[in-house]
């Protein structure tokens, strides 16, 4: 039988940087096992989670249920045959037993790769392949057929790549049935807090998304930073409309800022506002998470509904830009004091804080974590340019990583010879080091905060029969921020592809990367030298959609 490989090497910082920050006390020897444990210990009386099982079923667990689950989960696991250092696939929505695989998963001393629930066959197929996964663990729905033929599919593919296919763990099975066993003895892995403890997914600029490793240590320092500069403590109360599994929601400071601060998670299985306003009156939430378009959305029910959202203080937005005429809205209608943030699963999260004066909070993104972080503003050649004015955003410190995993490609790509990772994105830094971000260099749609690479939409559609070239561009959207369209040239006189949607939809592209919209050009703007012009097309189209809306020219 073919065994899985060991974790790869990914490239870390240089040694010298990680004595500096080992002996600035920024990383510790605490892993995420020991996270898990000592936690649990100290607040084991407290309520550590609230939410619904997959099967639908209300939970509230203490913190010495939470690791009486944790372990229980880590045995389960154990069983079918996956080990420490395994690398496990987690493609769970916003429902307790996320919470019991992912702390079982640590506690056991296997990386969970933290999948989206939106993920379909092209991105898990990816994930298992290059993380060479020893499961996959979903939610599993017996009446969607779709979704267990998702899995065969999945299956397939990865073996097609010579790669062993993946236990699929079906955590529906767990509420259902007695309870697990709660082994006292279990052993802590033997980890080195500097060893990597999971796989994000990135974005993604270019083709499907690239791993990312974290390690217990740099990723614990940002979560402590995150719960002090956020101010959590036993009495908060998290609620968690975003997906669980992005970095956002998990660490900025999200479910494990909670956890680190003994306080509350309250899972919400959807994002509605009508779902929220419930969970936040029913268990006096104190803070919550949101992309721009959640917080328009949630502003303009408030307007209607009128929910007593007496227990909320802060409300965090972030993973795309916020209008700044919504932020004050934001305060005024929700009663609540905002607070920005900028993050990205590679590393550097900003926030603004909570003696920011106003304007700032209003109109920046906020400042980094650390005193630690690098930040560089660069023209086109790599030169630095004054504060006040717009460049490409560089940053490395002690929580950013170094490389992709098993990427180099992307690792020339995306860093420098001295380590800085290229984020895409175009900012302006003010004189208080406040980050203002103005636009993006990379080929990427942010549409309500969930990052689409172009190229992979675009191969994709190239892949249909009758369509000869594909392009894929943001248009401005006011509740979206950027909606998905498709432009696609056919044959001259051929009948336009009528099933172009089917097609996507059947390749197994994540649900969020589908089109918002498909427009059928007979010649496409090109450049100079012939390649599809995106800045010339997204021209076309802005006066192409405002022609339609009749809008004045
Ligand atoms: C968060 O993480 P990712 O990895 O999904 O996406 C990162 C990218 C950034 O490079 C930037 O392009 C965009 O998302 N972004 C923002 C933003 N926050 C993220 N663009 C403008 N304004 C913002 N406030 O999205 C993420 C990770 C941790 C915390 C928060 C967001």
């Amino acid at each position: 039988m073919r065994s899985r490989a060991p974790l790869a090497e990914v490239r870390s910082w240089p040694e010298g940087i990680r004595r500096r920050y080992r002996s600035l006390g920024l990383w510790t020897t605490e892993t995420f096992a020991g996270f898990i444990e000592d936690r649990t210990a100290r607040f084991a009386d407290r309520l550590a989670a609230v939410g619904t099982d997959s099967l639908g079923a209300q939970h509230h667990w203490t913190y010495a249920e939470l690791a009486r689950r944790a372990r229980g989960a880590a045995v389960r696991f154990q069983e079918i045959g996956v080990a420490p250092g395994d690398r496990v696939v987690v493609a769970l929505p916003n429902v307790v037993e996320y919470l019991e695989a992912v702390l079982g998963l640590f506690r056991l001393g296997a990386l969970p790769v933290f999948a989206l629930p939106t993920h379909r066959e092209a991105e898990l197929t990816q994930f298992c392949t290059l993380a060479d996964a020893a499961a996959i663990v979903v939610a599993r729905d017996p009446g969607d057929a779709d979704q267990t033929a998702l899995l065969h599919t999945v299956a397939d593919r990865v073996a097609a790549h010579g790669v062993l296919p993946p236990l699929v763990v079906d955590v529906s099975d767990w509420s259902r049935g007695p309870g697990s066993v709660s082994p006292a003895g279990l052993p802590l892995p033997a980890h080195d807090a500097e060893d990597v403890a999971f796989l994000q997914v990135s974005g993604g600029t270019t083709g499907v998304p690239k791993l990312i490793p974290r390690t217990h240590a740099d990723y614990l320092y940002s979560v402590r930073e995150s719960a002090r500069i956020c101010g959590l403590d036993t009495s908060t109360v998290q609620l968690v409309v975003l997906p669980a599994a992005h970095n956002f929601a998990m660490s900025s400071p999200g479910i494990l800022g909670v956890l680190h601060a003994g306080g509350t998670v309250v899972l919400a299985r959807d994002p509605s506002p009508r779902t929220a306003f419930r969970l936040i009156e029913a268990e006096g939430v104190t803070h919550t998470a949101l992309v721009p378009p959640l917080a328009q959305a949630w502003v303009s029910a408030a307007r209607r509904r009128a929910p007593d959202l007496g227990s909320l203080g802060v409300v965090q937005v972030g993973g795309a830009r916020l209008a700044d005429s919504v932020a004050p809205q934001l305060e005024e209608v929700l009663g609540v004091r905002l607070q920005q943030v900028f993050g990205m699963a590679e590393g550097l999260v900003n926030y603004t804080r909570a003696d920011d004066p106003v304007h700032l909070v209003h109109t920046t993104q906020g400042r980094p974590i650390s005193a630690e972080d690098e930040i560089r503003v660069v023209d086109a050649d790599d030169r630095d340019v004054a504060d006040g004015e717009e460049g490409a955003l560089l940053t490395r410190g002690p929580y950013t990583i170094r490389g992709y995993y098993r990427d180099p490609r992307a690792d020339a790509d995306c860093f420098t010879a001295d380590g800085y990772y290229r984020t895409g994105d175009r900012v302006r830094r003010l004189p208080s080091g406040h980050l203002v971000v103005t636009g993006r260099d990379k080929d990427q749609i942010n549409r309500a905060g969930e990052k689409v690479a172009v190229d992979e939409l675009e191969s994709v559609a190239v892949a249909h029969a009758d369509v000869l070239d594909a392009v894929a561009v943001g248009v401005p959207d006011d509740y979206l921020g950027e909606r998905i369209v498709l432009v696609v040239r056919t044959e001259p006189g051929r009948p336009r592809p009528a099933n172009l949607l089917d097609h996507l939809r059947a390749s197994g592209l994540a649900t969020f990367k589908i089109p918002d919209e498909v427009v059928h050009l007979d010649e496409l703007p090109v450049t100079a030298v012939g390649k599809n012009s995106r800045r010339d097309l997204r021209r076309l189209l802005s006066a192409h959609l405002a022609a339609d809306r009749g809008d004045p020219s």
